[in-house]
């Protein structure tokens, strides 16, 4: 259920956490449907999944991840945040609705070790269109928000997510940026002045517009951290890496899911005849 200090939150610091968003079986099936799938080198498919890097020291992005069964489905409409990410995206009674509420336009897994991090990136201050903030007329009109979904307990040192609050109205880039940026000197955000880390415990889910400046700590502790992250923008929008959904996904999904999935029927659904 959305409330008026979520609505308050998210405009004044562009993030929520929403504790418990998942049960503890919940996790138990999405880590297991993790588990499934055999180690690769990045750019190589296991089913329609593919393992992407961004980087050399990022990570391992289980790219389509939403493929990978049941419990990775029922994230696309999941009950503990479809109605504020439907706020906050917002566009009802517009022409941003045409095709439905939502479009996800990049769903994955992020599997990270020790000395393994994402440098900072986004800020009000770029005004990318993509994942803007905006509230106009009264309402959230946001370009992305995401949901990043802990899948192990993410404390000190186990490489937490990291935003600075408030900073999706920035109009000024932070001063530690170029050097904490993605690829930069450091490439995470320890120690960026105004940052914070999300620490969460495993099922508990991180929603934020992507406009926040944020990236991760480095992981130094041993093991790894899992997340999930699935991004939500209006109904028209495309896929971000261009991949595009299974047919046997569309056939499975539910009529609502499979809305978010491919808002847009594809035409022509046959090849026509010239005439
Ligand atoms: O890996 C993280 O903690 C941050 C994820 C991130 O940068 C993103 O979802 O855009």
């Amino acid at each position: 259920m959305l409330t008026d200090m979520d609505i308050y939150l998210f405009d004044l610091r562009g993030y929520l956490i929403l504790e418990n968003a998942l049960t503890q079986d919940e996790v138990a099936a999405l880590n297991a449907g993790i588990d499934a799938i055999p180690p690769m080198k990045h750019g190589e498919w296991f089913g329609y999944i593919q393992s992407h890097t961004f980087g050399d020291d990022e990570g391992t992005n289980l790219q389509q991840i939403y493929e990978a069964g049941e419990p990775f489905e029922r994230l696309i409409d999941h009950p503990s945040w479809i109605d504020k990410v439907k706020h906050f995206v917002g566009g009802e009674g517009t022409f941003d609705y045409h095709h439905g509420p939502l479009f996800i336009d990049e769903n994955f897994a992020n599997l990270r070790g020790p000395g393994e991090a994402i440098g900072l990136h986004s800020g009000g201050h770029t005004g990318v269109k993509r994942n803007q903030f905006r509230f106009h007329n009264g309402r959230f009109q946001c370009g992305q928000v995401n949901i990043l979904i802990a899948l192990t307990d993410i404390g000190p040192g186990d490489g937490a997510t990291m935003i600075i609050p408030g900073s999706h109205k920035a109009n000024f880039e932070n001063p530690d940026f170029e050097k904490h940026r993605m690829g930069g000197e450091e490439s995470s955000v320890d120690n960026v002045t105004g940052a914070i880390e999300a620490q969460m415990k495993a099922g508990d889910a991180l929603l934020f517009v992507d406009a926040i400046s944020h990236g991760s700590a480095k992981r130094v502790n041993p093991g790894e951290r899992r997340i999930v992250v699935y991004r939500y923008g209006p109904s028209w929008g495309n896929f971000r890496h261009g991949y595009q959904p299974s047919p046997e996904l569309l056939e499975r999904l539910t009529p609502e899911r499979r809305k978010i999935v491919q808002p847009l029927q594809i035409l022509p659904r046959e090849p026509q005849k010239q005439v």
